[in-house]
């Protein structure tokens, strides 16, 4: 089987952990990295979250430390959903992981310049690190074989009736990646919130016994409790994983091409991926918008990465 290279691009995050846990262990993915970004929380956190996930599952993949602000906006963080540390609920201990010394938008440019154009990039936070990355080098545009991505909604956002996080936290990145001409498929709200964790799927994820395992159960327990607080929801969507799932098994995921737009004007919309759903402005599509997924196939995938870890 050819693997699928991918950079994974990540603000860890409960989500993100997962989906760290499945890029690192299927066999259709090749993980050259992994560059983490400020977004759930600041980056000294999030860095920390990416090493002791890594550290506890023995994940052998550079870790490398991005982007500490958003490119214009005052930096927003998501603690009322991940808590003061960023991935609160699993305790781990003491970290002796370290980071790569390179900074992670040198890490995605010296690594996409040196490809033949079969790297896939896949940001499931902020998208700072990699609108950075094309500005500091345009050259790695065309090298760029997809992106893969988690964040926006063609419905109703969740930081604002407009927005999503990821989108939300930095408009500006966003836009520069929207309008780059890299082909995109974004994995919004409208597909992610339909992977709810209920509590039968933690419990069956806890039965694989594997370390990993322990580690999705205490990590989707915490997000269970915040997402039921703060949406109602009947379980916490791993939204980013849906990205890792869908280069793995691309027809358990439907998706309808869109114009997309970002939003980056003052006001009740600011970071609102705008989707021309119903190709009203006839332009020309600039994504691939998932739009419903096959949760039967997707836990199915993850219960898979998790028993191959011990
Ligand atoms: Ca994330």
């Amino acid at each position: 089987m050819e693997k699928r290279k991918i950079i994974l691009d990540c603000d860890p995050g409960h989500d993100d952990a997962i989906a760290m846990m499945m890029a690192a262990a299927h066999p259709a993915i090749e993980l050259l990295g992994i560059t983490i970004v400020a977004g759930n929380q600041t980056l000294d956190k999030t860095l920390v979250n990416g090493l002791h996930v890594c550290q506890a599952l023995g994940i052998q993949v550079p870790v490398y430390a991005g982007m500490p602000r958003p490119i214009m906006r005052e930096q927003v963080v998501a603690e009322s959903i991940h808590g003061e540390t960023g991935l609160d609920g699993p305790v781990f201990g003491p970290l002796t992981r370290k980071p790569e010394k390179e900074h992670g938008v040198r890490f995605l440019i010296d690594t996409l310049l040196a490809s033949e154009g079969d790297v896939t990039l896949v940001p499931v936070g902020p998208l700072t690190n990699i609108a950075v990355a094309m500005r500091m080098e345009p050259g790695i545009i065309p090298k760029i074989r997809e992106i893969v991505l988690m964040g926006g909604a063609y419905g109703t956002g969740n930081v604002t009736p407009s927005a999503e996080f990821n989108i939300y936290a930095d408009p500006e990145a966003a836009r520069v990646v929207f309008t780059s001409g890299v082909p995109i498929t974004m994995m919004g709200l409208d597909l992610t919130n339909q992977t709810a964790c209920t509590m039968d799927v933690i419990e069956r994820m806890e039965r694989t016994g594997t370390r990993a395992g322990k580690l999705f159960g205490e990590i989707m327990r915490f997000t269970y409790r915040t997402q039921h607080e703060a949406y109602g929801l009947d379980g916490g969507p791993v939204h980013d994983a849906t990205c890792i799932a869908y280069l793995i098994d691309p027809d358990s995921i439907r998706t309808k091409d869109m114009y997309v737009e970002i939003d980056v004007n003052e006001g009740p919309c600011y970071g609102r991926t705008v989707c021309d759903e119903l190709g009203v402005l006839k332009k020309k599509a600039n994504a691939k918008v998932g739009t419903g997924i096959d949760c039967g196939r997707f836990w199915d995938l993850v219960e898979e990465c998790l028993k191959m870890y011990s």
